[in-house]
């Protein structure tokens, strides 16, 4: 695959739906490879604490008696991350935090009076929140998490991607793709979801002339969007227990029917590698276009510091977030691999060409290496939340495929003469990595 690939998504005519689990295997070939989105079957979190114990087996409506009961302690205030529904801000709806038994209690007088709701607890970081709880495990065709195995191992800050969502009957997410052009996988605890998906390589129907983007999409002027409507769409009917696989770039809108709890990550690994590497380059030109003006008054290092900054303002991330990330991972792998080499465990089938599975010399790397550089020059922060544990080698794609989408993206950072001014220099990072010539 090359660096910056793209796939093809004219000939997709609907969304799958498997009732039986998919293997790692299949699910890497059919969906994760060529990012297209799939439905699975509620077998996946039927064991799940949060499906055994958060809903009423006879009314399939949130327990929330048991919700307090569990999340809400007597003596402290937990406080949530809410959105109101009906408040727009720019793309986003307005933002605030409130206490989790709070909001449970008006959640609960809207439901019994059967009336909609409009305030949406979003983006709770379920895990950092209650680390010892075990609401529900990640499923092994997810396990292959890039971003949560690095930010949940970061030394510098505590952070992650795993979020529940809990909101009544007419809360809503507005038309977005995911940070990072990450995918994401959200199950269903209770309630409806109802996904309208866009295939990515669209973004031009959905912009206006000043790169505003529809909000919502059943509520587009078509003065500002005249083309919107040409745009390529698919529902889904998302039902309790579950599982929406949202591939990257896939812009999306959902929108909730009854009372809904669902349990999301975003996530990365090498198989959409060159789709976040895209994402970064076009968020970086775009910050650039927004401060052109003020290029001739800087010098070249000021200004390439404060592309950085904005970006990592703007858009989550800069050059050493992904440098970081990938040579974490990459030390990981070649751990594995060689712990593989001496115990011969079975790989994933790969679907991918150019993998010969050949057996090299690598030797472990020097890992804290690595991690060191996280702390330059940020406080160090205590740990609360549980790292999440790399997957087994059966749940990858084979190692030295992965290794090589690592080096190819690590090379293309050291090849950039900005990136690699701002990594050395400002970061205080080596870009010398085992195995690449530098
Ligand atoms: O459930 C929602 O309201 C939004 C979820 C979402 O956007 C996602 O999982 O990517
Ligand atoms: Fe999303």
């Amino acid at each position: 695959m090359p660096l910056h690939a793209s796939r093809d998504y004219s000939a997709v005519d609907g969304i799958d739906y498997h009732e039986i689990p998919l293997t790692y295997p299949q699910f890497l070939r059919q969906y994760l490879e060529p990012n297209l989105p799939v439905l699975l079957g509620p077998a996946l979190t039927q064991h799940w604490k949060a499906r055994q114990q958060w809903v009423c087996a006879e009314t399939g409506k949130p327990n929330f008696n048991i919700l307090r009961q569990h999340l809400c302690p007597t003596t402290t205030s937990v406080q949530v991350p809410v959105a109101d529904c009906q408040c727009r801000d720019f793309t986003d709806q307005r933002r605030s935090t409130m206490d989790l038994r709070a909001f449970l209690d008006e959640w609960e007088a809207n439901s019994l009076a059967n009336a909609p709701s409009r305030t949406y607890l979003k983006d709770l970081h379920f895990v950092q929140t209650f680390p010892e709880y075990g609401a529900y495990e990640t499923p092994d065709i997810f396990r292959d998490d890039w971003m949560n195995e690095f930010w949940t191992r970061r030394s510098d800050m505590d952070d992650d991607y795993r979020f529940v969502y809990c909101g009544g009957d007419g809360t809503f997410t507005p038309f977005h793709a995911d940070v990072y052009r990450s995918y994401s996988w959200s199950a269903n605890i209770c309630g409806t979801k109802i996904w309208t998906l866009f295939p990515p390589d669209q973004e031009h129907l959905f912009r206006d002339s000043l790169n505003n983007t529809v909000y919502d999409i059943h509520n587009v002027d078509p003065i500002q969007f005249p083309h919107f409507h040409r745009a390529k769409q698919f529902t889904v009917l998302q039902q309790p227990g579950q599982t929406l696989f949202v591939p990257s770039g896939w812009w999306h809108q959902v929108q909730n029917v009854g009372d809904t709890i669902s349990i999301n990550h975003n996530w990365c690994n090498g198989s959409n590698l060159d789709l976040l590497l895209d994402s970064i380059c076009a968020d970086l030109k775009d910050v650039e276009r927004e401060i052109d003006h003020l290029k001739d008054m800087m010098e070249e290092s000021e200004w390439i510091e404060t592309c950085q900054k904005l970006l990592l303002l703007n858009s989550g991330w800069d050059w050493s977030t992904v440098w970081l990330m990938c040579t974490t991972i990459r030390s990981r792998v070649r751990r594995q691999q060689q712990q593989h080499e001496t115990t011969s465990l079975p790989q994933a089938d790969g679907p991918i060409n150019g993998s010969d599975n050949s057996t090299q010399d690598h030797p472990i790397e020097a890992e804290a290496e690595s991690f060191s550089t996280f702390i330059q020059d940020d406080k160090v922060v205590p740990r609360r939340t549980p790292i999440f544990d790399p997957p087994l080698v059966s749940q990858q794609p084979p190692l030295d495929l992965t290794i090589s989408r690592v080096d190819a993206v690590l090379d293309f950072i050291r090849n950039d003469t900005s990136a690699r001014w701002f990594l050395e220099n400002v970061k205080g990072i080596s870009l010398r990595v085992e195995g690449i010539n530098g």
